[in-house]
């Protein structure tokens, strides 16, 4: 589908990690809570997410002076500074996805979060559905439901909504941030947990097993 896949930095700057995709400066996600501060270097932070390299490549695309459209894929691994339980780990992989252009639409953002939900599980017949959200870096923002049928399907995912991930229209400010002209040109973005996928495709019951080092479950993969 054109997607290129991206890497960034696991280390980040505020900026790139906050500041440039419009989370406010007293935003709760900010909190000694949920974000790792680096103690020896000011202004660092283990990402939170794999949205600061979405704003790399756009503002890597401005300064070689190639314009939009452009479309990425990135998966990494992200930190939050938070409690671990059965679904919940500090430290976890995200796969986000950006495309920007001219008349770029939430139509297409579906059909292509259709397809690759489709993809994602062949042979089942998979639906989704959007449902009003909010994120600071996207305008508007959904939630994306899936809901699988027929036999192919894994039986803790048969026959319900199940919530799949964010997305949504990229904020015009967040273009502006890195550098793109959001009078010409829109995008949509979205974003989705691996692990807690991984879980639900292989009925897994703990996503702290992933960090485990226990031979029994790695070598089932
Ligand atoms: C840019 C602009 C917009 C990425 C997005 C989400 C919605 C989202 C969560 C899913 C589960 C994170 O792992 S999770 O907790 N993500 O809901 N992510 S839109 O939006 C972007 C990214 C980059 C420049």
């Amino acid at each position: 589908m054109g997607f290129a896949f991206e890497e960034g930095p696991l280390l980040e700057d505020e900026w790139h990690n906050f500041d440039a995709l419009n989370v406010p400066k007293d935003h709760p996600a900010r909190d000694m809570q949920d974000t790792f501060f680096i103690k020896d270097e000011q202004g660092m932070v283990l990402r939170t997410h794999t949205s600061p390299v979405q704003i790399r490549y756009m503002e890597t695309q401005m300064k070689k002076g190639v314009q939009p459209p452009y479309r990425v894929i990135v998966p990494g691994k992200v930190f939050r500074n938070e409690a671990t339980d059965m679904t919940h780990e500090a430290e976890f992989f995200q796969i986000e996805g950006l495309a920007v252009g001219e008349d770029v639409t939430l139509a297409n953002l579906k059909g292509t979060l259709a397809r690759f939900f489709k993809e994602l599980f062949k042979g089942a017949q998979v639906e989704i559905r959007f449902r009003p959200s909010f994120f600071p870096f996207t305008e508007p923002s959904v939630e994306v439901d899936m809901r699988i049928t027929g036999e192919s399907a894994p039986a803790k995912l048969r026959d319900r909504w199940i919530e799949m991930m964010g997305a949504g229209m990229v904020h015009p400010q967040v273009l502006k941030n890195a550098g793109v002209d959001p009078e010409k040109y829109q995008g949509f973005a979205f974003g989705m947990g691996l692990d807690r996928l991984a879980l639900l495709r292989w009925g897994i019951d703990d996503v702290r097993h992933m960090h485990s080092a226990d031979l029994r479950f790695i070598n089932q993969f």
